[in-house]
């Protein structure tokens, strides 16, 4: 294995200004040509060496004659003795239809793809598969014109030419010069939609969406959800599409969720195919996300690309900072900021915790693939937002602005981005840069004091240390506050809503008659966890009174993992557990308060994972935070039960996104009372014309006896067993119940017919889910759940090391677990890292874990 520095980044020795790719499909292979007009950019005898995996080599050719003395090994290919500038072409075989690794071009049920990102394209042919070597493409590709009716490729088709009877040759160029790692071919019998945008400067765009046949039904959401971002980028930030097409393809097996191919995207199906019967309001939500973040990548990311994979944030943490925005935009965006806090919560943070570690921009990594990370991207986001605030929207958009003007074409780093921010707004971001380079979530912990009128908060930041080495120095961040009085009155200064936090320690005075209540870091403002010693009163009031809906939300979820550590506490020492009256009694009041949003008052019945509660504990005991949980839950369900089921019914007439939403999570807490809720899920799951309404239904029922759950899982496979989509979430449900029992059921669905595990998308709804949101019964204290995944990791390692790794991030809790927990899960660590021939990013993976 070996590890790669940012430091030792040297430009490329050769550029590769031109590309011609000919790729021919056969029966068995395809053939591809390609002619690479090859420019010096380094003084000296220096070697070509070019990138090349598992391609069977037939020619090599330089200025059209064909040389013998290069080599090819290890995955190089090394030609000595160039010209300063001479056209190389290599033809090679390359096989797409065994292509397990979803890497490179692959086969997909029927469809042929690739996925190059980050270093695929090696795996179609020889190419120094480096980002910061941008080339025009012209590709083209040929097969039967009855199995591949589409062939598609990057840019503008040029040329369509039947080739004797039953082939098909088309060509594609691309104006703009690109990365290898945005190249895409696309082969296949595809249906599509079509559509066009006419950009404010009056182009017209076409676009098309591509899924298997019979499936382009269900692609008019992403179709409508193109057009909303297209014109969104355009208002927000002057952005307009620059090609004539834009392509999207939907296919059912891909390693990630979706890929921004230069004008053609290519998707996991989840987040093309959308309509109510199959996909909940949240897929529906996915769908537009996904689509506005793909899109969005056409600028940052493609017309302004990375310099290197260390810089990966650069296009990834801003392209999701946009996605956010605009789905804000599109939606609610309390509501939005509330989920996206979420994920980062429940994923990057514990990311921070654990083995894998890292800064938003690494500086060293074994294999890339293990960098396309919550942190890299969420907490990416999050450095982005915190841009956006301290320099207020027009300043940062006049940064953007600049970034474009001096980069476009260019690959470049995330300082060039910081410099373009700075320049544009006169922002001294020096400090702030530490964000990109420091690993761990920073701890802010508020004191205060009240001394005559005078209220003080006492701020003490703490970066803690990770298994990453890296300098812990203070951060720069905005800090915004409210001010609070005991009865909720809003005193808030307008110097609280500016606050910004540099140093280890600081204070801040208001003057205030009496004590007061703060609301701190509103919003959201930073990647950090506050903490604060509210009293259940003071938050009580929060959760009543706060402006700040953000913070709100917050009192709610600390209420809630007070009440549950309290019953951890309870456990422990034997005692009865009840929740805090204060607490229902402030509950009842939020259930019945007309001025509140439906969807928001969905998010304050606060449902934490398992795991968050987990992640609270010195020694990570899974079991005991699931048993506090389910206390919490089924009291809360008891004691709330009237108004839940008011509020379930109260919302029945209305069939829509934000009535659903309540009505559903009434549902998911009145879940917990098992079979007492039987009758109303099984009329709603008979009877749901929704897929939202149904998923609901059929979560519920996996609380109910073993008849009525039977049932249900017999009833849902029956319905729609001819959909891929739908029954993944058929076997999502069952890896996640919380049932001593549930891996051996999990054990039958991997024999299920319908189960695949070659398909990422079935191995994550089933091995994924148990490992990843079943933490009560993966860790297991038989050690069973560790042993059952480890076996899976090593399967599945062998032809796949993207899914293979992300599986094994499960371990990361490893050195938090108690010491009996720690050996179980050892042995299978070592287990897997002793397996001969397990793929560089898997042993990464492995081999931090168990340092
Ligand atoms: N750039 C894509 C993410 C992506 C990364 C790797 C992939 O293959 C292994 C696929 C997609 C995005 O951010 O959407
Ligand atoms: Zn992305």
């Amino acid at each position: 294995m070996k590890e790669i520095f940012l430091k030792d980044y040297i430009e490329p020795n050769y550029l590769i200004p031109n590309v011609e790719l000919y790729i021919n499909i056969l029966e068995k292979e395809a053939v591809v040509t390609s002619m690479l007009t090859i420019v010096k950019n380094c003084s000296g005898d220096t070697p070509l060496v070019l990138d090349g995996k598992e391609l069977k080599l037939h020619s090599v050719l330089l200025d059209g004659k064909e040389i013998f003395d290069f080599d090819y090994s290890d995955d190089k290919l090394t030609i000595k003795n160039l010209p300063n500038k001479a056209v190389l072409t290599t033809t090679v075989s390359i096989d797409p239809y065994n292509n397990k690794s979803m890497e490179g071009f692959y086969k997909s049920g029927n469809i042929l793809c690739t996925q190059n990102e980050a270093e695929g394209f090696r795996r179609v042919t020889f190419f120094s598969d480096r980002p910061d070597v941008m080339s025009k493409y012209t590709i083209t590709v040929e097969g039967d014109k009855k199995v591949f009716p589409k062939l598609l490729s990057n840019g503008n088709l040029v040329e369509s030419t039947p080739i004797g009877e039953n082939r098909l040759r088309n060509k594609w160029e691309d104006p703009f010069a690109k990365p290898c790692y945005l190249v895409a071919i696309v082969a296949g019998d595809l249906e599509s939609i079509t559509d066009s945008f006419t950009t404010k400067s009056g182009r017209v765009i076409d676009l098309e969406i591509y899924t298997d046949p019979g499936q382009s039904n269900k692609a008019y959401h992403a179709m409508e959800s193109l057009k909303k971002s297209m014109k969104w980028d355009e208002d927000t930030f002057g952005l307009e599409y620059d090609l004539d097409l834009y392509m999207v393809v939907a296919v059912d097996s891909f390693n990630a969720g979706a890929m921004e191919n230069k004008g053609l995207n290519i998707f996991n199906s989840a987040y093309v195919l959308a309509d109510p019967k199959t996909a909940t309001d949240s897929d529906f939500e996915g769908v537009e996300g996904v689509i506005a973040h793909e899109y969005f990548h056409n600028w940052t990311g493609n017309r302004v690309t990375c310099r290197d994979w260390f810089q990966l944030t650069l296009k990834e943490g801003l392209t999701v900072f946009r996605d956010q925005e605009f789905s804000s935009d599109k939606t609610d965006r309390t509501v939005k900021r509330i989920s996206d806090v979420s994920i980062l919560r429940s994923h990057q943070y514990p990311e921070d915790k654990g083995p894998n570690s890292h800064p938003i921009k690494p500086e060293s990594y074994f294999t890339i693939d293990n960098f396309y990370t919550a942190t890299v991207y969420e907490k990416g986001a999050e450095v982005i937002r915190m841009i956006f605030t301290l320099l207020g929207k027009e300043k940062f958009r006049a940064g953007m602005d600049l970034y474009f003007k001096r980069h476009t074409g260019e690959a470049v780093t995330t300082e060039d981005f910081v410099s373009a921010m700075e320049d544009a707004s006169g922002f001294d971001l020096t400090q702030f840069k530490r964000w990109y380079s420091q690993a761990g979530t920073p701890v802010i912990s508020v004191d205060s004091s009240y001394n005559n009128g005078e209220f003080t908060l006492k701020v003490k930041q703490e970066i803690p240390k990770t298994s990453y080495n890296c300098p812990r120095e203070p951060l720069f961040f905005p800090f915004p506050i409210g001010l609070y009085d005991k009865d909720g009155r809003d005193l808030t200064p307008e110097a609280g809503k500016n606050l910004i936090i540099s140093k280890e320690y600081e204070e801040f005075t208001f003057k205030t008659e009496n004590r007061v209540i703060p609301s701190l870091a509103q919003g959201f403002s930073a990647p950090i966890e506050v903490r604060y010693n509210y009293s259940t009163d003071e938050l009580i009031t929060l959760l009543t009174a706060d402006k700040d809906k953000f913070n709100k939300f917050d009192a709610a979820r600390r209420l809630t993992m007070i009440s549950i550590d309290t019953i951890i506490g309870d456990i422990r020492t034997n005692r009865e557990c009840s929740i805090d009256k204060r607490i229902i009694e402030s509950y009842k009041k939020l259930l019945t308060d007309p001025t509140l949003e439906k969807r928001y008052l969905a998010t304050l019945l606060y449902i934490p994972e398992v795991k968050d509660i987990a992640l609270t504990m010195e020694e990570y005991d899974f079991k005991l935070a699931n048993r506090a949980r389910n206390i919490y839950l089924k009291q809360l369900a008891t004691e709330l039960k009237s108004n839940l089921f008011r509020l379930f019914e109260d919302n029945l007439a209305i069939d829509a996104v934000a009535e659903r939403s309540i009505k559903n999570s009434a549902l998911s807490i009145l879940s917990f009372l098992g079979d007492d809720i039987a009758e109303i899920a099984q009329k709603q799951f008979a009877l749901a014309e929704n897929m939202t309404d149904y998923m609901a239904a059929f979560m519920s029922l996996q609380k109910c006896s073993d008849t009525v759950r039977i049932e249900a899982n017999k009833s849902f496979k029956e319905k729609w067993k001819d959909n891929f989509l739908v029954m993944n979430k058929w076997f999502i449900t069952q890896a996640i119940r919380d049932d001593e029992t549930v891996l051996d059921d999990i054990k039958k669905l991997s024999l299920d017919e319908l189960f695949d595990n070659t398909n990422p998308n079935r191995i994550r709804s089933l091995f994924g889910a148990f490992a990843g949101r079943n933490s009560a019964h993966f860790h297991s204290e038989d050690g069973q759940g560790y042993k059952f995944i480890a076996d899976k990791i090593i399967d599945i390692d062998s032809y796949n090391s993207h899914v293979s790794s992300s599986l094994a991030s499960a371990f990361q809790p490893y050195k938090y677990l108690g010491e009996k927990q720690a050996k179980l899960m050892k042995e299978q660590l070592i287990r897997i890292s002793q397996k001969e021939g397990i793929s560089t990013g898997l042993n990464e993976i492995i081999l931090k874990t168990l340092k």
